[in-house]
């Protein structure tokens, strides 16, 4: 067992043995030619499980949410997005560097936003204003906090974008943790949205991939601007298969990593000069604070780390920590022990 646990991210996962042999024996063709199989066979199967009529296999959620904004928009065109959603903190501003859109930001709770804020957030149709063209809905939220969106209010969502003319995309990066949380099921999602991507590479535990589904007419377009993105590729097929064995042998076990952020978050809740609410973590993400007494979140991330557990700072007071396939119940007790005496240290030398 690594001696870190290592909490920065879901991302971090390295493919199970069972994993790797699995891509050994894949049957591959040229995907840009359109022949590789097992893509076709992701692709199918994320389309009936979306409810969607096509999906489209890309290297990255990122690439996934840049096909589905360029796909969904031109340039001049507004996003609509809650103020946390990655796709504006994380994605090196692609949806204005290469889609050429604005976007305008909501104030939600916790990443959830209601139509209300969306239909407050509308231009109105004059020639002073961009266009209003979709709305981001980030589902689980990520900085928010693996916060998970009623259907409800995706509904509500969905009824203003009709009204408005607006592309509504579900940034599913994690719609698999949220459906575990839920009980529902990806095309209870996204049901309501136009588009929706999911990303294999994170809670999954596959090392590479995301899909984004849609109409067959929008993935058509999508799939233009993944070549013009340079994401099309070759014998992707032992990437899918790796995909299709993520879905079919990781997606019920993330409850456990919903178990495991509870418990840590439980665990540090207690910790004087902690603060975060446990039951603001309905999935695999804690974002917790810290105050001054333990430094910065970057002095103290650095602390813990040299400890043996990794977080990550994102801000000047906030941390994070994911868990995922490769941290266990055992590993995570370990962590919230690490800060404790890292806190309870800091406390007694002053
Ligand atoms: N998120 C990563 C980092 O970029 C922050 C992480 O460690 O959480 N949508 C959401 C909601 C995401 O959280 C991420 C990745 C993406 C899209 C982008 O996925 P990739 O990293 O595959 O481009």
């Amino acid at each position: 067992m690594d001696s870190i646990v290592d909490l920065r991210s879901d991302t971090i996962t390295r493919p199970t043995p069972e994993m790797r042999a699995i891509l050994s024996d894949a049957e591959v063709g040229d995907d840009v030619l359109g022949d590789d199989p097992t893509v076709h066979r992701l692709q199918e199967r994320m389309a009936a499980l979306t409810g969607k009529e096509a999906a489209l296999f890309v290297p990255s959620g990122s690439m996934a949410n840049l096909c589905a904004i360029r796909s969904a928009t031109e340039p001049g065109d507004e996003i609509i997005a809650d103020a946390t959603t990655h796709c504006y903190h994380y994605e090196t501003a692609a949806p204005f560097a290469v889609a050429g859109c604005s976007m305008r930001f909501v104030d939600g709770r916790h990443g959830v936003f209601t139509a209300r804020d969306v239909e407050a957030a509308l231009r109105p149709r004059a020639s002073h204003f961009p266009f209003s063209r979709m709305v981001v809905v980030e589902n689980t939220n990520n900085r928010g906090g693996g916060t998970v969106w009623p259907l409800e209010t995706i509904a509500d969502i969905r009824t203003v974008a009709d009204q408005n003319g607006l592309h509504v995309h579900i940034d599913g990066a994690r719609l698999w943790n949220a459906c575990i949380a839920t009980g529902k099921k990806p095309a209870d999602y996204a049901r309501y949205a136009d588009s929706v991507s999911m990303c294999f590479s994170k809670g999954l535990g596959a090392p590479v991939g995301s899909i984004v589904a849609g109409t067959r007419e929008f993935v058509t377009r999508a799939h233009r601007f993944r070549k013009m993105f340079g994401g099309a590729m070759r014998q992707a097929g032992i990437l899918a298969a790796a995909a299709i064995h993520a879905v079919e042998h990781h997606y019920e076990r993330l409850i456990e990593d919903h178990r495991n952020a509870r418990t840590f978050a439980e665990g540090i809740a207690e910790i004087p000069g902690i603060k975060l609410d446990p039951k603001n973590v309905p999935t695999n993400i804690v974002i917790f604070e810290v105050d001054e007494r333990h430094g910065s979140a970057a002095e103290f991330g650095q602390r813990l780390e040299a400890a043996g557990v990794r977080t990550l700072a994102t801000g000047p007071t906030t941390l994070r920590a994911v868990t995922h396939l490769d941290v266990n119940r055992a590993a995570v007790e370990r962590a919230v022990e690490i800060v404790r005496d890292q806190c309870a240290s800091r406390t007694v030398s002053g």
